[in-house]
Formats: C-alpha cells, structure tokens, sequence
C-alpha cells in the first residue's frame, strides 16, 4: 500500500461578515503561514455593508494568491464556507475564522496530522481560548452536551480553525449551521476525524456576529436534527464496478 503523503496544495476558505479591520492582517498573516505550500485563500463575504468587500478587492492586488467571493445578501456562515469550498480548486480545504481569533501559523500543524483515512482535522482551542467568561462557559457546556448525545469525539466543534478534504464536505448533508457539527457528520459518512490543539486570539476589531442565546437555541434543534441524521445512516460497502 502507497504510504500517505501530506498535501502539499491547499484553499484556505474565510468566511467574513463586517470584518472590515481584519482582512488585511489575517492575509498578511495566511500568506506568511503557507509560504512553502501552494494554496489560494478564498475570501467569501457574506453580504457585508461596511467596508469588507472594498478591501479584499484592493489586497489582491499585493496578494496574487487571493480570490474573494460574494453573497448579494448574509447567508450565515456555514453557506458562505460551502460557497468557499464549492469553489476551492484543490483538494484539501482549511478554514479560518475571519475574525483573527484563529492562528493561521496552525494550518501546517494540522496538515501534519491528516493520516491515511482521516477526512478532517479540527482546531481545539480548550487550553486557549481568549473569549469572555459568558462564551467559554457556554461553549464547555455546549461541546460536553453534543460530544456525549453525537459521541462525536470531539472535544471543541465550534473552532473555526479546520483542516478538511473537499470531496467529503461536499458529500455531507447541507444545512444552515451544519459548520458546527463538521465532526459527528464526517464521522457518519465513514471518514475518520482528529483534533489538535490551536491557540485562540482576542478579536482586535470588530464585534462577533452571534449572540450567545441565538447560538444556544439554534444548537439545540440543529443537535437533535444531527442526532436524527445519524440515525437514518446507511455505509454501503460497494462489492462490483459494473463501468469496469
Ligand atoms: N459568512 C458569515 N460569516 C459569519 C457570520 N457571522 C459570523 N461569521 C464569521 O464567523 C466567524 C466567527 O464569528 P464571530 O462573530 O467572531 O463569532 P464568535 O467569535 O464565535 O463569537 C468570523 O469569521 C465571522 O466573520 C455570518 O453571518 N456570515
Ligand atoms: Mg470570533
């Protein structure tokens, strides 16, 4: 058997919303990160109405590696990463938060734990995090709940920072908000997933996008819509190639 190898080609995939101070150093720092691989860094704005799409398209001009899409109107996060992902030209993805709160100097340490058979390596940011005490709560309480009720081994969903092939999102079942639960559905489509530990930032600009009890009662539902999914699971296991 072929030893696994690395891929040394990647999209990096950022989702934005109103992170109009943040674009320019996050690149800065992305194309700083991947300088010994070859990679594009698709920016997907999510319908913005500050300066965010003005800036990626005059960073392009510095950053040749650089593409930025747009939503005509905010479609969420997990849309705009799809519509990133849809559009990546190499095989293995890794997404970002847009805010800075994420270190792209992680993306090669995640890159280093992809195995054979492992579709998905997620951030963890446990031992890290730099959020309030409200959303660090929030989150253990969130991640205990879904990792027990989806046994998605996985210690920390919501990070932002992840490292993915293409092929295998794209297969996976599409829903708003789907980005959080990356982990449980890439597990019931047969792929094996990893977490590493990242380090978190404090956000320099901007505000976050979620409040903490939308996040809560949007994560209930969608933890039992996941839960039923796994449920209705079927793993053929495909015996003849007629088209041979
Ligand atoms: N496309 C899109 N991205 C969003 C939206 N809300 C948040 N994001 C992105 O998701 C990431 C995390 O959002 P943030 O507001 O920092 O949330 P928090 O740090 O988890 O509280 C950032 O990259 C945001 O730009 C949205 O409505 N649409
Ligand atoms: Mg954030």
């Amino acid at each position: 058997m072929m030893k696994f190898s690395s891929p040394k080609e990647l999209s990096v995939v950022v989702p934005v919303r109103n992170e109009q101070d943040n674009v320019a150093p996050l690149i800065a720092e992305i194309d700083v990160a991947l300088k010994g691989f070859t990679h594009e860094i698709v920016y997907v704005n999510d319908g913005s109405n500050d300066q965010t799409h003005e800036r990626l398209k005059q960073l392009q001009a510095q950053y040749p590696q650089l593409r930025v899409l747009s939503h005509a109107h905010s479609c969420g996060q997990s849309t705009a990463v799809r519509t990133g992902v849809k559009a990546a030209k190499y095989d293995w993805v890794a997404t970002l938060d847009g805010d800075g709160q994420n270190d792209p100097a992680d993306i090669p340490k995640l890159l280093a734990a992809l195995e054979e058979g492992i579709l998905l390596v997620g951030g963890n940011r446990r031992q890290s995090r730099r959020d309030t005490w409200i959303k660090r709560i929030s989150s253990v309480v969130a991640n205990t709940v879904r990792s027990k009720m989806l046994r998605d081994d996985t210690p920390d969903t919501g990070c932002g920072l992840k490292l993915f092939n293409k092929a295998a999102f794209l297969d996976l079942p599409y829903f708003d908000h789907m980005h959080r639960f990356l982990p449980a559905l890439i597990k019931r489509s047969g792929g094996q997933i990893r977490s590493v530990h990242v380090s978190h930032r404090n956000r320099e600009f901007g505000k976050s996008n979620y409040g903490t009890l939308d996040r809560l009662m949007v994560g209930i539902v969608d933890l039992f819509g996941v839960a039923w999914l796994q449920r209705r699971a079927k793993l053929p296991i495909i015996l003849d190639d007629v088209t041979k």
